[in-house]
Order: C-alpha cells, then structure tokens, then sequence
C-alpha cells in the first residue's frame, strides 16, 4: 500500500522479523523510505544479540530502508536521527511527553519505562548498495510482558491511561514515523545536523545534564557523569578525573533507569 506520497509499506501478518524482510528486499532496488509492517514477529530482535518481545497485535514492528549516499561520515547519526524520529512521531500521535535515552530508547517517566526500541543494521557497507534498516518497535497496547520486563516496559495506550477514550490510530502512526526519519535523514543529508542533534539533545536532556552513569568498558566496571552528547553523537561523561566519550554499548543511569 501507498499513502500521501509515502514510498510503499510492505504488510506482513506474521515475520521472523521485520528487519530480516526489509534486508532482503532492499537489494531489489525498492525506493529509499520503503517500509515493512508486521502485526508479529517471532524472533524479533534487539541490539548486541538481545531479543525484543513482539507479541500479536500489541506492537508496531516496521523497518525501514534507508540509503546512507550523500551522507559520507555522518551515516553512523542514523541512529540518533531515528532516535529523534520516533520520538516526535510518538508525541505528536499521543500528546505523551517522551524522552530519549542514549542511544536511542523512547522512555518515559521516572523511573524512565521503554515505550519503543529502535535497531539500525547495515549491509553491503561501502559499497554503492549500502543499505541501513532502521527497524523500529513501539508498544501501542498493554501485554502480558515478561517477568523481567514487566516494570521496565510500556505501552502509549497505558500511558495514555484515562485520557485514553481509543486506541492510538496504528496507520498515522506507522506514516509519522516514516515522515519523521525522512525528515531526519533530509537533514543529515542537507549538512542540517546540528538540528538533528539539538533536537535529540532537547528530548534526551535528563540524562545528559549531569546524571550519574554506570557502564563497562575495557576497563571494567565505570561510574561517571553524563554532560552532554558529541556533535558525532558520541555520550559525553565525565569519569575519574578526565572526559570521555563512549561511542557504544549500554549505559545505566543511576537516578533514571532501574539499575
Ligand atoms: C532495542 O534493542 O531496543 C531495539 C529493538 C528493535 C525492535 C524492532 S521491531 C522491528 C524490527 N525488527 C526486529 O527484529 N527488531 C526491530 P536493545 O536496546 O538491545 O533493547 C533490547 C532490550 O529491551 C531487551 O533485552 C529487553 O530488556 C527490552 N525489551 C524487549 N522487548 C521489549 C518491549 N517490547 N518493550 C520494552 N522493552 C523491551
């Protein structure tokens, strides 16, 4: 199906995962922006080999192709740009006041909740079929989550709890956050970057305004205070006496997130 001028999104009732379709039908040459929509995923799936629960009709499982030409070194700001997508597509869907948390986690509340996952892979790097997939998780309604994740997730639909008088409108949703990473990605490409980044700056700032942190490096273990996010979208922390920049992996924050 097409709709408002949007490339096509490609509907699935059942998937492995989204991400998986989209890979394989980005090297048949479908136009930037094409998307793939399932109702559920049975391996859904997270960053650094986590999995991301995608029960039946609960969620919004798409991914959607991008094309990093023209974007040289600022392709690796995908997934911040993705982060900044899905965050004004959700807000402006549900009046909710989300957050983003490094790298590109739509939370909200305190302590902060997972509302929406984001998942950015690439394929055929450097060459001229390169090709990131942005795959893109939100919970829209309430499930029966995992114990582990019972306190840690939720969905717009609880959020919106009893102002709440429909279900959030799946479509306009799945089209904002298409229209959003479009636009994100437009201004990557037209050396708008810093908008992009302010813009992420604005919806992460609880965790960058002096928040302490934990995280493992080379080194082990860490604690430190996050102050802000690098213009190559690195986290900025300060760490026993000197700055750094942590470019990857998992970060708790103390005051934020459950530990
Ligand atoms: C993410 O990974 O948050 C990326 C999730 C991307 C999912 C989309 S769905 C469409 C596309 N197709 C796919 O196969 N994937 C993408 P990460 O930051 O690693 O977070 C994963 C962790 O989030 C898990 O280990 C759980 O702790 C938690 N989690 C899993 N399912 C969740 C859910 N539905 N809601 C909130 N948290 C969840």
């Amino acid at each position: 199906m097409a709709s408002g001028g949007l490339p096509p999104v490609v509907y699935y009732r059942d998937v492995e995962s989204t991400n998986d379709v989209a890979l394989a039908l980005a090297s048949s040459g479908v136009p930037e922006f094409t998307a793939v929509l399932a109702d559920v995923q049975q391996t859904g799936r997270g960053r650094l080999g986590r999995s991301w629960f995608s029960p039946a009709g609960a969620g919004l499982y798409l991914s959607v192709i991008v094309r990093p030409e023209g974007l040289d070194a600022r392709t690796p700001l995908i997934t911040l740009a993705a982060g900044v997508a899905v965050a004004l597509a959700i807000a402006d869907a549900s009046d909710l006041r989300v957050e983003l948390k490094w790298p590109n986690d739509v939370v909200i509340g305190r302590p902060w909740r997972k509302l929406a996952g984001i998942l950015c892979e690439a394929s055929a790097v450097g060459t001229s079929d390169a090709v990131v997939v942005v795959g893109i998780g939100v919970n829209l309604l309430p499930a029966a989550y995992p114990a582990e994740l019972a306190d840690r997730a939720t969905s717009i639909d609880r959020e919106r709890g009893v102002w709440c008088d429909r279900p959030i409108a799946r479509a306009g949703l799945v089209a904002g956050c298409i229209q959003q990473l479009r636009e994100q990605v437009r201004r990557l490409r037209a050396d708008e970057t810093a908008l992009v980044l302010d813009r992420w700056r604005e919806l992460g700032r609880a965790g960058l305004d002096g928040a302490p942190v934990q995280w493992t490096d080379e080194r082990g273990p860490c604690r430190g205070i996050a102050y802000g996010l690098g213009d190559d979208g690195a986290l900025l922390v300060r760490h026993a006496g000197r700055q750094d920049r942590l470019v990857a992996g998992d970060v708790v924050w103390e005051r934020l997130s459950r530990v």
